[in-house]
């Protein structure tokens, strides 16, 4: 099973009106059809979200305004954390990847563009479960 993170980058288009990003699906920086957006705004000041992995959900989080930090543990413990502060930047993370964000700024908007529709039953939630699942599933991460 695949568990991936990796930072994407997309280029602005501008001209003296200011700047377009677009984004298509099955592009280098989003390799999936995006099948759901949803965005995260407004966050209580101090919260923490997140604290989960995907079984097999791909995702591209892009911070549209404002900044926000992911921080994402992979299935070998390693825990790398990410600051969303620009709107050219973005994370892909696919499958078993533990992740949290944290420190939004007051205006952050926080898009994800999501590989399937809403299935909580692809959820790990539980911390403990993520690390049992990581070790009885021959896990790839990779580079
Ligand atoms: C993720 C991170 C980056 C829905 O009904 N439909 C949806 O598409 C989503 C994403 C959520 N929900 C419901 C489920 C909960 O009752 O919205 C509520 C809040 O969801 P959750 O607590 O999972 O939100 P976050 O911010 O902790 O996590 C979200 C995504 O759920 C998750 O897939 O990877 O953002």
């Amino acid at each position: 099973m695949l568990a991936n993170v990796q930072e994407v980058m997309f280029s602005p288009k501008g001209d003296e009106r200011g700047k377009l990003i677009a984004i298509e699906s099955l592009s280098e920086q989003v390799p999936f059809e995006v099948k759901r957006v949803y965005y995260i705004f407004d966050t209580t000041p101090g919260t923490i979200r997140g604290n989960h992995a995907h079984k097999k959900l791909k995702q591209v989080l892009i911070c549209v305004s404002g900044a926000c930090t992911i921080v994402c543990e992979k299935p070998d413990g390693s825990k790398t954390e990410y600051r969303l502060d620009w709107p050219n930047r973005g994370l892909l993370i696919e499958g078993l990847v533990w992740h949290q964000m944290k420190d939004f700024s007051k205006d952050a908007v926080l898009i994800v563009l999501a590989s399937e529709h809403y299935d909580e039953g692809d959820y790990i939630r539980d911390y403990v479960k993520y690390r049992r699942f990581c070790r009885e599933l021959n896990c790839v991460t990779k580079e």
